[in-house]
C-alpha cells in the first residue's frame, strides 16, 4: 500500500490516518492466536495493572519473541506507509501489547503524548516517529476506544508531569494538565478511533490521546508499533531493551502474505 499526497496532508492536518480492516480476517486470526502467550509472559517486559498484579496492563517487545507480531512489524502494509510519512527508512524503537482487559480490568490512560518520555529519557532527538495502532480485537464505543485529540500533534512538545502511577519506574508517562487538555479539545475536538479487528491507525507521537476504564464484558487488544526514522536514532541508553531498542538497523518489507501464512 503506497499513500497518495492527499492522505500525508491529511495526516499533516489530522496527526493521524485511519485504514479500516487494513489486515484481513485470516491475519486477525494469526494475531488473536498469539494473544495468550504473549500474555502468559513474565519478566520486567510484562507490566501489570496497579490494582490486580495478575492482569496485564501492557506487554512490551512481542515482536521479540512471539513469530507473528514478528512478522506485523515488517508487513508491507505498515512499513510502507511509515516509512513514507517519515520520509525515511525506521526502525522499530519499541511495542506494546495492552489487552485492555473487560469488567472495568483495563485502567484508564490519563491524557498524553508518547513522545516526552522518549525525548526525555531515551534520548530520540526529533517527534519523527508513528505509532501504528493494530486492532487485534474490535474497538467498538463501548470497548474504551482509544481516544485522540486530531491536530494537537501542531502544538509540538506541550509541558507534562510524570504520572504518579510511573513516577520513578522504568515505565513512564507523562500527562497533560486539565487547563492544557481543555483548550485543544475546544479547538480540535476528541476523536474515538472505533473499528473491527485488523484496523489499523498511523498516529505521530505527538498526538494527545488517552482512554476510559473498559467497563465492558469485552478485552479489547491493540498492538501498538512505534517506527521512529534511522536518522533519528535514539542516543540515551537508561531504559531496557523493551523500552528502547538499541537496533537501529532499517527494517525491510516480508511478503505480504508473510502473516497469513501464519493463522493456518
Ligand atoms: O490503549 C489504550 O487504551 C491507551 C494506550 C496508550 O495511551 C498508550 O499506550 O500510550
Amino acid at each position: 500500500m503506497q499513500l497518495n499526497e492527499s492522505q500525508i496532508s491529511q495526516f499533516d492536518q489530522q496527526g493521524y490516518l485511519f485504514f479500516p480492516e487494513l489486515l484481513d480476517t485470516d491475519e486477525v486470526t494469526a494475531l488473536q492466536k498469539a494473544v495468550p502467550d504473549v500474555l502468559d509472559r513474565r519478566g520486567p517486559e510484562i507490566v501489570c495493572e496497579t490494582d490486580d498484579p495478575t492482569a496485564v496492563r501492557l506487554a512490551f517487545g512481542a515482536h521479540t519473541y512471539s513469530d507473528a507480531f514478528r512478522h506485523l512489524v515488517r508487513l508491507p502494509r505498515l512499513l510502507n506507509p511509515v516509512r513514507r510519512l517519515l520520509d525515511n527508512d525506521v526502525y522499530l524503537h519499541q511495542s506494546r501489547l495492552n489487552p485492555k482487559n473487560g469488567f472495568g480490568g483495563g485502567a484508564s490512560w490519563d491524557w498524553h503524548q508518547d513522545y516526552p518520555p522518549w525525548n526525555k529519557i531515551d534520548g530520540m532527538p526529533e517527534p519523527m516517529c508513528i505509532m501504528a495502532a493494530v486492532f487485534i480485537d474490535d474497538c467498538s464505543v463501548a470497548r474504551s476506544p482509544l481516544l485522540i485529540v486530531p491536530g494537537s500533534q501542531r502544538h509540538g512538545l506541550l509541558d507534562s508531569e510524570p504520572h504518579p502511577d510511573t513516577t520513578g519506574k522504568e515505565y513512564a508517562l507523562h500527562h497533560i494538565d486539565h487547563v492544557t487538555l481543555k483548550s485543544l479539545a475546544a479547538d480540535n475536538g476528541i476523536e474515538a478511533l472505533v473499528g473491527p479487528a485488523g484496523s489499523v491507525a498511523f498516529v505521530h507521537c505527538n498526538v494527545v490521546h488517552g482512554s476510559a476504564n473498559n467497563v465492558s464484558p469485552w478485552q479489547r487488544a491493540i498492538m501498538y508499533l512505534i517506527y521512529n526514522a534511522v536518522n533519528n536514532a535514539c542516543t540515551g541508553t537508561d531504559r531496557a531493551w523493551y523500552h528502547n531498542n538499541r537496533d537501529f538497523s532499517p527494517l525491510l518489507p516480508l511478503d505480504d502474505d508473510c502473516l497469513k501464512t501464519l493463522a493456518e
